[in-house]
């Protein structure tokens, strides 16, 4: 298991943190997402794959927000 913390812009709120939550561990080999919106930053617990980085900054910014 990978920990990794990706800084992401765009997040405003309390329900931008649950959706992006939820979006991010449908993602197949994420364990658990965790955004704060203040800090502007999602951790991410996940499989040691070496496109998971790439998936999921993808998934973020098909979401709407900014790395
Ligand atoms: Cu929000």
């Amino acid at each position: 298991m990978v920990l990794e913390k990706i800084k992401v812009k765009g997040m405003h709120c309390k329900s931008c943190e649950i959706l992006l939550k939820e979006e991010l561990e449908e993602i197949s080999g994420v364990k658990t997402a965790t955004p704060d919106h203040e800090k502007e930053r999602v951790s991410i617990e996940f499989d040691g794959s070496n496109d998971m980085v790439d998936k999921i900054k993808k998934k973020i910014m098909a979401e709407g927000y900014k790395i």
